[in-house]
């Protein structure tokens, strides 16, 4: 039975790839710096809490990260733990570099002094490009220009998976993943807030959405089908890149319409206020992913469609805030 070790488990990905290599047979081990049972919804969820082997590891703590992969011994490593909300960022420049780029470091050492026949996946990110747009799609030879400081601390960490598979031959590669969504998405998240504020406009239990830049465009694609290629990239012969992505992209005003249609509401403005404390020093209009390499080396293709993901989230939000009886 295969060991895989995934770091930042409690996560929206985490869960999801928990989910998906156990139904692969793998013997799963995870980490993440809080387990206080709060943070445990996601493995709950999908019922899979009690297969995997917990532990409490700081991505900023050396020794707890060299202890965490000396008593694995994986043979896949997955990367997912990150302070990952770009608004947040910038008022914790210095912690999210620290967790995000210097942890993806000891990580990436652990692994080179104690297990370096191992498979390394790094969750790369679309924001690491900065803005383009849909005449201009982005793929794997695209210039990179991060535009926040959590892109920054990405791209840190992209480049030094990319150096310790050059400098060391460890089998270490990135997936640039563009946005993805779920019924497991953080609340801060923009299609979450809406999927849950939707479903509390719906049930009555509010009469509101506070948002920032509507105009905004996203790549976005379901969680669940991005997880299955983050293992198909380290089943393959050599290491290397991957845009993933939808290849279409929406704005936020298209998911806010999609998701009011789900519930009767044609006519969403007047439920939904403008807040400029959700703006950001800086904004990216729109990320849009050319994902023909992964069709063409991987063969995958996203199955979910954007108006499915949404009907999933607002549906999930009301059974979630619906008394059971
Ligand atoms: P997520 O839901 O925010 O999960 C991140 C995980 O990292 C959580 O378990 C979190 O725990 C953990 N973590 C945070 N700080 C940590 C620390 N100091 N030490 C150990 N663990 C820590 O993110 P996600 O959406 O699943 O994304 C997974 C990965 O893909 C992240 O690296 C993200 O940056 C990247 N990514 C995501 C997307 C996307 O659209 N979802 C796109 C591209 C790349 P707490 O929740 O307790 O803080
Ligand atoms: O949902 P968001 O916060 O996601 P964002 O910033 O695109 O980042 C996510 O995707 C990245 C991949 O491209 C990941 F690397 C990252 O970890 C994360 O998972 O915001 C999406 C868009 C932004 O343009 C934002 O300005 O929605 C806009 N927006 C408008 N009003 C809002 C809001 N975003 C949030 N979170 N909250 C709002 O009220």
């Amino acid at each position: 039975m295969k060991r895989v070790l995934i770091t930042g488990i409690t996560g929206q990905d985490g869960a999801y790839l928990s989910e998906f290599l156990l139904n692969k047979g793998y013997e799963v081990h995870g980490s993440a710096h809080d387990l206080s049972a709060d943070k445990l919804w996601r493995l709950d969820e999908l019922g899979v809490r009690e297969k995997i082997a917990l532990r409490d590891v700081d991505m900023t703590d050396e020794a707890s990260v060299n202890a965490l992969v000396k008593s694995v011994q994986p043979d896949e490593i997955y990367n997912l733990a990150s302070r990952s909300f770009v608004a947040a960022s910038w008022n914790a420049p210095l912690p999210t570099a620290d967790v995000n780029a210097l942890g993806t470091l000891r990580l990436l050492q652990a692994m080179r002094e104690l297990c370096p026949t191992a498979k390394f996946y790094q969750a790369s990110t679309s924001e690491m490009y900065g803005s383009g747009n849909q005449q201009h799609r982005q793929d794997e030879d695209t210039p990179l220009h991060p535009k926040s400081p959590y892109a920054v601390s990405k791209l840190f960490a992209h480049w030094m998976t990319i150096n310790y598979r050059e400098s060391f031959g460890l089998f270490a590669c990135c997936g640039i993943l563009f946005n993805h969504e779920s019924p497991l998405r953080g609340l801060d998240f923009v299609t979450r807030k809406i999927s849950n504020g939707v479903a509390r406009i719906h049930l009555g239990l509010s009469d509101h959405i506070s948002l920032g830049n509507m105009d905004a465009k996203r790549d976005w694609g379901f969680a669940g089908d991005y997880v299955e290629v983050m293992w198909r990239m380290l089943q393959q012969p050599v290491a290397e890149e991957f845009v993933i992505s939808t290849g279409k992209t929406h704005s936020v005003r298209d998911f806010l319409a999609f998701a009011f249609r789900e519930v009767g509401i044609e006519d969403w403005t007047k439920y939904v206020k403008s807040d400029p404390k959700y703006l950001r020093p800086v904004e990216l209009q729109e990320l849009s992913g050319k994902n023909d390499k992964a069709k063409r080396v991987l063969g995958w293709e996203p199955r979910v469609s954007f108006e499915e993901l949404v009907t999933m989230m607002v549906r999930r939000d009301i059974e979630r805030l619906t008394p059971q009886t």
